[in-house]
């Protein structure tokens, strides 16, 4: 029996709050995911989808970019639970059809939350707003190509428009909509990477040589130390728990340093062994440290500083390997210990507890995700870290190396295939000899840049492959009126989300296959390829029919706009493109490093490798030519008196903008999502009490301040001055200025706010992202105290 999409919108007054979990997974993991897909796929379905996840016959999983184990060692059952989450949110029956965009008009879907947005199910028609309507209505195909041809062809310049890419596109569209945004003449590609680990792709092409991480799956396997910093496994990407249990059953140690204890950290119970699923799991973190928000880099420097002192350094890759050791080292003869106490929040015996982790392996795997990359000096705290991992020669060896773990499942391969503002010239010219046209050499606009654009008026046309740009992205209130001042916004979605109901003067929604559907373009079936946060490539072909005869594939949509804009200008194949996606796989392979061969290499079960050179040979493709020590001030965020530094998060229950379900199990939270986690000592300090609704109120450097209403009081653990509370509904505090130096990330993981009482508890009309909170049922106080452990 499948359920019908939710009528109501949430209700914050219904939020309870349990004690936070120790362990994660488990038996629970396995009922929460088979209840929620048969309650939105049947159970045929539920079985025939879930069986071909991450099989190599079957498809990648559309959740994050977590490797599959070799197809040796794969199971019956080779995903997690948000995996299967992932899927059941797009094999959902539910679809919204015309007769639903009849029934609500634009203005009503703007006060409706991302959760019930995403709940009405999957999109089955083409969609137009035109100028001055007040409803979508349906559009054919060749109309909608046609309208943005017209928009396109009418710019003054190619930079006046902007292409976005969320990272779920296949490297075949990929590779395409970057052919078609070059052939049109700009760079304006941002990505969803620009919100989230640009400053590991930044950091990292700069120290050593390339923006990638230098591990494999038997790497982690194979560690004796596994350092997991800023990343919250547990929930964002779970099967690496599976990762880490096997490499504690070889020994390893893992240090965990997050301000939360978040469950995944702590213990696992793997639901795919009976120990597990009775709860008998393992031990994951030997050591936790629960460093302040925003301390990591003081952290790195006194663990380099202290390993320094005890000669813990691998003079012999140093030596050949590196270059800036001794001006690195210079740098941190002398430590200021105070200031680490405070930037950190930990002794100075935590911290030479964590050294001694390092000088106890011989090979030390260190990972880390959007807790390190979105904040000030991330860019800084990542070259830190890299300086601990050379100094020990933890690169290019086994069981050792970076691993920067991406997001969504193939960001990495979309930035490989040329999605990015700012592409190297190599690859330019090989475009350039392979189409024989001459790509645009300048750089282009990066996401907070081309909202700049937009509200400054300077692009006018804004068309997103995937993603939800408008909820996504910061400062809410600046980027909903950026996206109304364009011209054109368009949108190639497969669930309805916020950025379709902020439009544009005129507005498009270009309804997509899913990865799990079957793909007949060009009256073939067709399979695309995707790339793993290990550089793993490997190909993907969805079962499923598809939700709505009317839908179109990313590429077959790609190959069309460019048709309808370009027509036979630079002789690109688009036709043959679109009929078969072996041909774009062929100038894959001889556009892109290290891809040549590609269409045979994709076949390989498994699929294969992208080169590494750090990983591969210890060579470092850098300027100096060799890996580069780089030494950075040691910088820490001034929190004013009585503000806190609060963090933007995840919930178990959401994938990025796509709110699941309203339960945070590991941390205790169900019901809403309108809540922030304190200290009790700082609830206290502050004057305020646990259950208290309050308001939001983010303070910026040129006075401007910002709020987002309505947040319930939640007492957790973690260290003085910190708070945490879920992204999106906070994305309205997060100044567009406010970002990462050295690669424009928003700083989503550290802003300063105050705490204010709320002006009306739910019920009242609360403003913000999100849109209006529910009927009003009075405050509620069947919350719990939270328990702190
Ligand atoms: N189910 C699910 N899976 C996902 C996603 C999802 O939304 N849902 N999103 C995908 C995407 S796009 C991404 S990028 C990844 C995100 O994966 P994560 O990075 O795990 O996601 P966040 O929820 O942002 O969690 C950040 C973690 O960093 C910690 N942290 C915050 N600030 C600091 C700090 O200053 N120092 C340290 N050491 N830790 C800090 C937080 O307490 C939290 O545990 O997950 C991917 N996978
Ligand atoms: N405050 C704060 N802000 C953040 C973050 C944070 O931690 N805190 N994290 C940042 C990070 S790490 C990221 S990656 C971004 C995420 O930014 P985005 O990638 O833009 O957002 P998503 O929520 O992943 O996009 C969800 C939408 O993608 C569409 N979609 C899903 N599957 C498909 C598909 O197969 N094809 C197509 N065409 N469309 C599809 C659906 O319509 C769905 O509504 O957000 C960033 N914003
Ligand atoms: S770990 Fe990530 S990729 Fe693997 S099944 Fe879970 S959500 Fe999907
Ligand atoms: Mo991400």
């Amino acid at each position: 029996m499948t359920t019908h999409a939710p009528r109501e919108d949430i209700d914050e007054a219904d939020v309870e709050v349990k004690k936070p979990k120790r362990a994660a997974a488990g038996a629970t993991a396995v009922a929460v995911s088979m209840k929620r897909a048969i309650s939105q796929m049947g159970v045929s379905r539920t079985a025939r989808t879930l069986l071909r996840l991450n099989q190599a016959e079957g498809f990648d999983c559309q959740g994050c970019a977590w490797p599959d184990p070799d197809p040796s060692h794969r199971h019956t059952a080779e995903f997690c639970e948000n995996g299967a989450k992932a899927v059941t949110e797009e094999a959902t029956k539910r679809r919204v059809d015309p007769a639903f965009f009849r029934q609500h008009s634009v203005r009503e879907l703007a006060d409706r939350t991302d959760y019930w947005l995403g709940q009405q199910g999957r999109i089955t028609e083409p969609m137009v707003l035109r100028e001055g309507a007040t409803h979508y209505e349906p559009i054919s195909w060749d109309d909608a190509f046609g309208l943005v041809a017209g928009h396109l062809n009418g710019l003054a310049s190619p930079d006046e428009a902007l292409f976005y890419t969320s990272g779920r596109t296949s490297n075949e569209a990929a590779f395409a909509y970057q052919l078609f945004v070059r052939a049109y003449g700009t760079n304006n590609m941002p990505d969803c990477s620009n919100m989230c680990h640009e400053s590991t792709s930044i950091a990292l092409a700069e120290v050593i040589g390339i923006g990638k991480g230098s591990v494999s799956l038997q790497d982690v396997h194979e560690a004796k130390l596994i350092v997991v910093i800023g990343q919250n496994p547990g929930t964002n990407h779970p099967r690496m728990l599976t990762a880490l249990e096997q490499a504690k059953k070889n020994g390893a140690k893992i240090l965990a340093v997050n301000p939360l204890k978040e469950a995944g950290l702590i213990k696992f119970n793997n639901p795919q062994k009976p120990a597990g699923l009775i709860g008998h799991g393992t031990e994951l973190a030997d050591e936790f440290l629960p460093v302040r928000i925003n301390g990591d880099l003081a952290l790195f420097q006194a663990i380099g500083h202290l390993l320094l002192q005890t000669g813990h350094v691998d003079h012999d890759f140093v030596q050949r390997h590196t270059t800036g050791f001794d001006e690195w080292a210079d740098s941190l003869k002398e430590l200021d210990w105070a200031a680490v106490e405070r930037a950190t929040g930990l002794s100075r015996e935590q911290i030479e507890m964590a050294a001694q982790m390092f000088r106890d392996s011989d090979a030390t795997v260190i990972c880390w995700a959007m807790g390190i990359t979105q904040h000030r000096n991330a860019v800084a705290t990542i070259k830190e870290i890299t300086n601990v991992a050379l100094m020990q020669g933890n690169i290019g060896k086994p069981g050792a190396g970076l691993c920067p773990v991406r997001g969504h499942s193939n960001v990495q391969g979309d930035r490989t295939m040329g999605i990015w503002e700012r592409p190297p010239q190599h690859f330019l010219d090989a475009i350039q000899a392979e189409f024989g046209f001459d790509p645009p050499r300048e750089h282009g606009l990066d996401t907070v840049e081309s909202i700049r654009a937009l509200r400054d008026g300077k692009a006018k046309v804004f068309i997103a492959m995937g993603g939800n740009f408008t909820a996504a992205a910061p400062d809410t209130d600046v980027t909903e009126q950026a996206m109304r001042n364009a011209d054109l916004t368009v949108q190639v979605s497969t669930k309805l989300n916020r950025s379709h109901v902020v439009p544009g003067k005129s507005a498009l929604i270009l309804p997509a296959l899913g990865r799990s559907e079957k793909d007949m373009t060009g009256g073939r079936e067709q399979r695309v390829t995707v790339e793993d946060s290990m550089s793993a490539v490997h190909a993907s072909r969805g079962p499923l029919k598809p939700a709505s005869k009317h839908l179109r594939s990313e590429v077959d949509i790609v190959c069309s706009l460019a048709l309808a804009t370009l027509g036979d200008r630079y002789d690109i194949p688009w036709e043959s493109f679109r009929s078969d996606y072996t041909e774009i796989r062929r100038r894959i392979s001889r556009v892109v490093p290290g891809c040549e061969a590609y269409d045979e290499k994709v076949d390989r079960p498994g699929g294969f490798v992208l080169p590494h050179p750090p990983r591969d040979t210890r060579t470092f493709p850098t300027k100096e030519g060799a890996a580069v020590f780089t030494v950075s001030p040691l910088d820490i965020l001034h929190v004013p008196e009585g503000r806190l530094l609060l963090q933007t998060l995840r919930s178990h229950d959401q994938f990025n903008t796509t709110i699941y379900g309203l339960d945070d199990r590991y941390r205790g939270v169900s019901g809403g999502r309108r809540v922030v986690f304190l200290h009790p000592a700082d609830i206290d300090m502050l004057g305020l009490e646990v259950d208290q609704f309050v308001d939001l109120v983010s303070e910026w450097e040129d006075g401007s301040e910002r709020k987002a209403n309505g947040f319930r009081v939640i007492s957790y653990d973690q260290p003085r001055g910190c708070a945490a509370a879920y992204y999106p509904e906070t994305n309205p505090l997060i100044p567009l200025d406010s970002t990462a130096i050295g690669s424009n990330c928003p700083t989503s993981k550290s802003v300063i706010v105050r705490l204010i009482p709320a002006d009306e508890t739910p019920g009242g009309a609360i403003s913000g992202a999100g849109g209006s909170l529910g009927k009003d049922e009075g405050h509620k106080s069947r919350v719990a105290p939270n328990q702190l452990s």
